[in-house]
């Protein structure tokens, strides 16, 4: 197995100096904890910034710390203190923070802290290559270091790289305010895969390397000049048996009953954050308010623990924001408040994890109210730890986790007067529909937990670096094309595996339109008539325009990827168990985009329903396809279904039918002395995956495949067919 370097900003443990001395401590929350678990079960090497800076430390300490840490399997990078104030708390926390969470007012656009980003991240590159070996694999982790897949790259062109950013990736509209936007893009697209939690997150990526940097693609394949980059989903999980194992531990029961004897049989409010606006915590308190305020059967009868985690305090507006909390605070207790009842108790520190585990399990109520998100891990938290399935979430909409929850009351954080309601509905929820609500959100966050999601990771990773490695392929030259027309010639068995539409003949404005010419038909027709060719048509396309357009020749074909398939010479049959109960909520979706962008139409089958949009306003797709991309892919999570982005198409199928399956078919029924497949785009992938090695296989255009070669057109692709036929 070869060994992984993740890189972060902060490693697992923390170095600080107390009492003169170095200390070396666990860190608290967010990554370390998550992925703890996971780098200890494999060779690994985590590499960060210790967390103390270079002036800080004496002659030899730095020593000290690397052998200190190098028994974790931890290595530091030092920084100094100028570094740090610039780079992580200047471009992190004042430039990419606010803007990726939708606070461009809040946004500083300093060069020197931009500077600053680029020499850390430098920093970073150079002392990863001093630790690096052959075959290492590199993960590296969130907005610190956007720039690292490319500075890696650099200097190891071979390495495999992944990067996972725990915060939204925004909207083109909003991140094309940076100014440093594009050499951002090309720095994580140095990466062969980009990790994000949520659909829109990557939509939002492909929009701004398409609009900056003119980077296009299918299916998340960015291509870039030099490299290809797959960007896709990995919604983080927590370590679930972890949290609702400890959640049974007598240790928790004790801080539980702890909490009790204090507040009586109040009904409990607890929520968890780090100090930071992105989290909402003053909508929250406010519609706190307005809660007591409209409801006065709950006062005394409810307490709201707010649990505060201190961050980033060095940055003016954090300490504002603490500022503003705790007035708010203090407007709330003094206003409600009576001898003996304190409305909201109020604690700004780290919390001990038997502590943490314990407010969650007692809490009736958990608010989790961010106007921005990349995901939240709280939510999770606060479900694993409800074993007998009672309490309730409230969510919002601006969370990653929103996707992922949808159980939750789901509020909007703008709306304090939606809040203040589901303060309400939650305390008034009978247990029942609790337990029902939780119990649908636990199984899923069960189900995908944070090893689930760092394998996925990593297996993606090695999937990704294949194909970067097998192709962008290369244009066919003559010598190929000789020694594929010699093989067929001397071949008594020959398999020929053609794709129709943009392989065989150009896009035609219709699917109508591209009806075959005459040529190609003779063509086709002199091909199969020689006992020893076999061609196959495999095609997206319907069985009765296949039948219309080729029937009165001999020639096997498949129609709809696979649901219909003809054996020369034979009739059309249909592949068993396939349902097509799915199409009209399909339709629905499809018939709206449809109206919103004229020139686009739908293209219904059997088993699949295609939108395209080849003769619609370029500028007005790019504008709505994410939504609708979208839209499709809720519609289908946890269905049998796949949504499939085509040249300028997107298609709804069967995830069981595909052109590799279909194919096997032909390639097992006997020894083929000769396998030839052509195809043009995404579906065709996977046809060229299930050919044997010895098979040819061409894509036509340039771009992303598991194909050997490409050739650039439909023309040259019968000028290579015709050849075979040159005896
Ligand atoms: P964060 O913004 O740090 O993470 P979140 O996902 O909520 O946000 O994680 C916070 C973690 O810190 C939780 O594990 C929580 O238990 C812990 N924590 C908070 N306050 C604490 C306190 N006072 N004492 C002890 N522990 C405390 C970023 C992104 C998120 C994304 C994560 C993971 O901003 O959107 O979910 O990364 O990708």
């Amino acid at each position: 197995m070869s060994r992984l370097l993740i890189i972060s900003n902060r490693l697992p443990l923390n170095v600080e100096r107390k009492d003169g001395e170095l200390h070396f401590q666990p860190s608290l929350g967010g990554l370390a904890t998550a992925l703890g678990a996971f780098y200890k079960s494999r060779p690994s090497l985590w590499i960060g910034w210790p967390g103390i800076e270079q002036e800080k430390l004496k002659k030899g300490e730095e020593k000290e710390i690397e052998a200190k840490l190098a028994e974790e399997r931890c290595y530091p990078v030092f920084l100094s203190e100028k570094d740090v104030d610039d780079f992580y708390f200047g471009f992190c926390n004042q430039t990419i923070w606010p803007l990726f969470h939708y606070f461009p007012h809040f946004v500083e656009y300093d060069p020197n802290l931009w500077q600053a980003y680029q020499r850390v991240n430098e920093i970073f590159a150079d002392a990863i290559v001093k630790v690096a070996k052959k075959d290492d694999i590199f993960w590296v982790q969130d907005y610190h270091f956007m720039l690292l897949p490319r500075l890696i790259r650099d200097r190891l062109p071979k390495a495999t790289i992944g990067f996972f950013l725990h915060i939204p990736f925004p909207s083109y509209e909003v991140y094309r305010l940076l100014p440093w936007r594009q050499e951002i893009l090309e720095g994580l697209l140095g990466a062969n895969l980009v990790g994000f939690h949520t659909h829109d997150y990557v939509w939002n990526f492909l929009d701004s390397n398409r609009n900056l940097l003119g980077y296009g693609g299918s299916m998340g394949w960015v291509t870039t000049p030099d490299h290809v980059s797959k960007a896709d989903v990995f919604p983080i999980g927590i370590g679930y048996e972890h949290y609702s194992s400890i959640a049974k531990s007598p240790e928790v029961d004790a801080e539980v009953k702890k909490f009790k004897e204090k507040l009586g049989d109040r009904k409990v409010i607890v929520s968890v954050d780090r100090l930071d606006y992105s989290k909402g915590i003053p909508n929250r308190l406010e519609a706190y308010g307005l809660f007591l305020e409209k409801h006065p059967e709950y006062r005394e009868k409810v307490v709201f623990i707010l649990v505060i985690g201190p961050s980033r305090i060095k940055v003016q507006r954090y300490a504002d924001l603490k500022q503003q909390i705790e007035e708010m605070v203090g407007t709330i207790n003094g206003r409600f408040g009576t001898i003996g009842w304190v409305p909201v108790e109020y604690l700004y520190s780290p919390i001990p994890y038997h502590a943490l585990l314990g407010l969650y399990k007692m809490a009736d109520v958990c608010p989790i109210t961010p106007l921005r998100d990349g995901m939240n891990l709280v939510a999770k938290e606060y479900l694993a730890t409800k074993i007998d399935g009672k309490g309730v979430l409230i969510l919002s909409e601006m969370t990653g986790a929103a996707r992922e929850l949808g159980d939750a009351i789901i509020i909007n954080p703008n709306n304090i007067e939606e809040i203040a309601q589901a303060f309400a509905d939650a305390l008034a929820m009978p247990e029942k529909e609790q337990i029902e609500r939780n119990r649908a959100m636990q199984e899923r966050i069960k189900l995908y937990d944070i090893s689930r999601w760092a394998k996925d990771f990593i297996d993606k990773l090695y999937e990704a670096e294949k194909i970067e490695l097998g192709n962008v392929p290369e244009p066919m030259p003559d010598t190929a094309k000789n020694e594929l027309s010699g093989q067929f010639q001397k071949a008594q068995k020959r398999l020929l595996l053609l794709d129709y539409d943009g392989t065989l003949v150009p896009f035609a404005k219709t699917p109508e339109e591209a009806k075959p010419d005459a040529e190609l038909l003779k063509l086709l027709a002199e091909l199969d008539n020689d006992v020893r060719t076999e061609v196959v048509l495999i095609s997206g396309r319907d069985k009765n325009t296949l039948e219309q357009w080729f029937g009165s020749l001999k020639m096997a074909m498949v129609a709809e990827h696979g649901v219909w398939m003809k054996a020369k010479g034979g009739d059309w049959e249909m592949m068993a168990g396939l349902s097509d109960k799915w199409k009209d909520e399909v339709r629905f979706i499809l018939k709206l985009a449809v109206d919103r962008i004229a020139g686009s139409l739908i293209e219904e089958k059997d088993y699949s329903m295609a939108w395209h949009y080849r003769n619609a306003d370029p500028r007005i797709t790019e504008r709505h396809i994410r939504e609708i991309v979208n839209d499709l892919l809720n519609l289908t999570a946890n269905s049998n279904l796949k949504v499939l982005e085509g040249s300028k198409v997107v298609e709804v199928k069967n995830a069981s039918l595909n052109k590799g399956s279909t194919a096997q078919q032909w390639l097992s029924r006997q020894n083929w002395g000769f396998v030839l497949a052509i195809g043009d785009d995404v579906t065709d992938e996977d046809l060229f995956q299930a050919l044997p090695a010895s098979a040819w296989s061409i894509k036509v255009r340039p771009g992303v495949s598991a194909a050997k070669f490409s050739l650039d057109s439909p023309d040259d692709v019968r000028a290579l067919l015709k050849e075979l036929m040159v005896k």
